[in-house]
């Protein structure tokens, strides 16, 4: 799909300024904007050599300005790419916001009663140095979100599962990471996790070693199966379990919890895992992402991974506990009055 200079483009809108306000007090209420939407974006532009594409990519927006004339749109994202904060000038039955290189203006249809917008359509200008594509955007409210459901869930009492070891660049490798039920000579993991959890450190060697100390920097992933983000998913969640003992210094023995789209070369980080000092016999802490986190909801309509990765930058001060992550669940969220 050519939509690299929509993509582009659609990234130079943050930095969006407000405008002046409309002209106020008389007349009829500007139509209220406010929750989730969802935004398909259409039309030919051209891309970076020149050549004519079409281009079509839905994307969600929120708006959180509710009160005066301004209207705010929240970052949000679908089709991995990023929807970032603006603002501008919200009119009755009408909304205008612009920036460097972009504007948008829409005709909002308002539900007589309550004021409150249904849907809006209107043009999307992008102005790439010297040229001008425009793009027709139509929109629709699509109401609250709902709770989480999951789509995945592993919690690592039969193995890895549909885990599977990788290096940074996912090549198959073997790795640290391993099924475990211990985290130190007899003494077994906490009890929340069951009898086993994904552990990074050598306790599946003999005799087991509950450190990832090698005497080489060392790293591995732990890459989870394909999962295909329904399509009226409005947000996606991420939800685990974790031990974790290391260095705790900066730039070295690092966590990260990343996702890749389908048909991407490069894994994108949505959360590094800072939480330190969780050892054999705390209490797990429970890691939550979502469902509004813009890097995790670039997988909305995709079809992704997602991974554990474990770094520890060099061979120095490894002989700690490492990473342990259990009761993985991937969930998506529709919306409330969704079937
Ligand atoms: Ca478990
Ligand atoms: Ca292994
Ligand atoms: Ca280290």
């Amino acid at each position: 799909m050519g939509s690299t200079l929509a993509n582009a483009a659609l990234v130079t809108l943050f930095g969006f300024v407000a405008n002046p306000p409309a002209p106020g007090g008389e007349g009829p209420s500007p139509a209220i904007l406010d929750g989730l939407w969802r935004a398909t974006f259409s039309g030919a532009a051209r891309d970076l050599d020149g050549d004519k594409i079409s281009v079509r990519l839905s994307t969600f927006l929120q708006f959180t300005d509710l009160d005066g004339p301004a209207v705010s749109l929240a970052p949000f994202s679908g089709e991995c790419t990023l929807v970032p904060a603006t603002s501008g000038v919200r009119l009755p039955g009408s909304f205008f916001v612009e920036g460097p290189g972009v504007s948008m203006a829409a005709a909002v249809k308002v539900d007589a009663a309550t004021g409150q917008g249904i849907s809006f359509s209107g043009v999307l200008n992008l102005d790439a140095g010297d040229r001008i594509a425009s793009l027709k955007v139509r929109a629709k409210r699509v109401g609250a979100p709902g709770p989480s459901v999951p789509v995945f869930e592993e919690d690592f009492e039969g193995g890895l599962g549909a885990y599977v070891e990788t290096d940074a660049l996912g090549n198959p490798a073997a790795t640290l990471w391993h099924a475990e039920g211990f985290c130190a000579a007899g003494t077994p993991i906490p009890a929340a996790m069951g009898s086993g959890a994904a552990a990074y450190n050598r306790g599946d060697e003999t005799p087991p070693v509950y450190t990832y100390s090698t005497g080489s920097a060392n790293e591995g992933a732990l890459v989870g199966p394909l999962l295909t983000v329904p399509k009226k998913a409005l947000g996606v969640t991420a939800e685990f379990e974790m031990l974790r003992v290391t260095e705790n210094m900066a730039g070295f023995d690092e966590s990260f919890f990343e996702i890749q789209c389908f048909g991407d070369v490069s894994w994108t980080t949505v959360a590094p895992i800072m939480t330190e000092g969780i050892g054999c016999g705390g209490t797990p802490v429970v890691v939550t992402i979502g469902p509004t986190d813009p890097v995790l909801n670039m997988v909305l309509r995709r079809t992704f991974a997602h991974r554990f990765r474990f770094d520890t930058f060099d061979a120095g001060a490894n002989g700690f506990l490492g990473w342990y992550v259990d009761d993985v669940s991937i969930g998506v969220v529709k919306s409330a009055s969704a079937p």
